[in-house]
């Protein structure tokens, strides 16, 4: 029986608009992700606006907004990140939890609006930095290493409805501002840093903030994202002896649906459209193909004096992925970056996801070969529709699909090499879910009584993966199966 690696990293992540609440305590701001309202596998989240005539509307939250539209509270409407699952006000209990389950790393988002609550005050926030601040001693205390994202698929208002978001060079320097702060305060109690999440999947308003989702406004904002991440990891590099900075993108393994030399190809391609952003940001340029697809989608990107050199300066130190499913692709495949055709190996998620282990290993096998970088899983989990049955929750399928995902981890450090820093689970206290806006897609140890609109008691309870997860870490990966 083997285990993993002496410090080996083993914990959970979170995103702080999918966790955290407190939407108007302690000085934050509104943030994109604050508009929008709650969907469901069949029906498209929501963001809220005002229209240009003054009148209210909504517009599916991938969706350019309409001309003169901007996003806008709706009285009555339900928004999940207002209240989230209140780690706000939970956040000792649920660190007790990660202590008790044995976590060495917890990875968290900061809330960018409760540091700088527009994005442009010279000042922080102070009591948002406290906030993290008493966080990040709690979990120290505790022997968990804090793993933070520095920016999780959000922005503060502000700069959506002043300034386009980050297809402005303005948000650039917000961003620089926000992650110096947090390098000048938590810098010596942190090491491991992610400068965005999941680049690759990012789009339209709630993410970027920009109010147009066409591929040159798209781009043009990833190539602000990819110098502001470069000048972040230049800057905490200076500030941070021995900082270790990732990015985090979505990764589903992707397999051609025939041996048709077409469907290979067309399944290559797709693989590249991810493979961009890490070659951009693991080799620091941009690769030869961004010509034909900035040609194919008419972009022409405006680059400045010195981004080119900053982009190829300050790479990755490790590349960080999420990991829920595979996908296959065929000649005709259409899909952003997750999704595909059916694969008839795979069993299905409710929510349509392959489940696809062995893909796992075959991923990160894919990414070593092309970056030899370390790696970190810092997503990876199962969403379930659960109900408590006599106070508990009998999950023994989440503890299949994780058990199944750790040994492929294990075979790739152990049989493979592939150097693999960690691994944090999605969603250890259940939490709202990012596609949907829904609670009852629910990912965690921890079982957080709340429903689809906010409903409930907010009391946590225990699921039987709690107790399994708990003998991981004490065995360091030896009771896996
Ligand atoms: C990733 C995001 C997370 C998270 C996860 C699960 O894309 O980084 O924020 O939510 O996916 O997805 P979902 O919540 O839609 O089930």
């Amino acid at each position: 029986m083997s285990q993993f690696s002496k410090g080996f990293l083993l914990g959970g992540a979170t995103a702080d608009f999918q966790y955290e609440g407190g939407f108007s305590e302690g000085g934050k701001g509104i943030l994109s992700h604050d508009f929008v309202s709650n969907g469901s596998v069949d029906r498209y989240r929501q963001i809220t606006l005002k229209l240009k005539d003054g009148s209210l509307g909504t517009v599916d939250w991938k969706s350019s907004l309409p001309d003169g539209a901007e996003a806008f509270l709706h009285e009555g409407a339900y928004y999940p990140s207002h209240q989230a699952t209140d780690f706000f006000h939970h956040w000792k209990e649920d660190i007790s939890y990660m202590k008790e389950m044995g976590f060495s790393v917890y990875r968290f988002s900061v809330n960018w609006s409760r540091i700088y609550p527009t994005g442009l005050e010279i000042e922080p926030n102070e009591f948002g930095l406290l906030f993290y601040e008493e966080i990040i001693d709690e979990l120290l205390l505790n022997s968990i290493q804090p793993l933070i994202t520095i920016c999780h698929d959000e922005i503060p208002f502000e700069l959506c409805k002043n300034y386009d978001g980050w297809s402005s060079r303005i948000t650039i320097d917000s961003y620089l501002k926000f992650a110096n702060t947090l390098f000048d305060r938590f810098g010596s109690k942190v090491k491991y840093w992610l400068t965005f999440n999941e680049l690759n999947a990012l789009k339209g308003y709630a993410m970027l903030g920009t109010h147009k989702t066409d591929y040159q406004t798209h781009y043009q904002a990833l190539h602000h994202m990819f110098v502001a991440s470069s000048l972040a990891i230049r800057d905490g590099h200076k500030k941070i002896p021995g900082s270790q900075f990732g990015a985090m993108f979505a990764m589903s393994a992707l397999y051609p649906e025939t041996c048709n030399p077409r469907d290979v190809f067309a399944s290559y391609k797709k693989r590249r459209e991810s493979y961009f952003f890490i070659d951009v940001m693991s080799r620091g340029a941009y690769p030869n193909y961004a010509q034909e697809i900035f040609s194919r989608k008419n972009v022409q990107l405006n680059i400045i004096e010195n981004d080119l050199s900053l982009i190829r300066e300050h790479t990755l130190d490790f590349v960080s992925i999420s990991y829920y499913r595979s996908g296959v692709v065929n000649e005709k495949s259409d899909f952003d970056i997750m999704g595909g055709a059916p694969n008839p190996y795979c069993e299905k998620t409710d929510w349509g996801w392959a489940i696809d282990p062995l893909g796992l290993r075959y991923t990160l096998n894919e990414l070593y070969d092309r970056y030899q970088k370390p790696l970190f899983v810092v997503e990876n989990g199962l969403g379930v529709d659960e109900k408590i049955v006599d106070g508990q929750v009998h999950d023994d399928y989440r503890i299949k699909y994780l058990n199944d995902h750790l040994v492929s981890i294990k075979d790739a450090i152990n049989i493979d090499n592939i150097p693999c820093i960690g691994y944090t689970m999605w969603g250890p206290i259940d939490l709202v879910s990012l596609s949907t806006g829904e609670m009852k897609k629910r990912y965690g140890f921890v079982y957080v009584d709340m429903d689809d609109f906010g409903n409930g008691s907010l009391n946590r309870i225990k699921k039987d993966s709690f107790f399994w997860f708990k003998e991981v870490t004490k065995s360091n990966g030896e009771t896996l199966k």
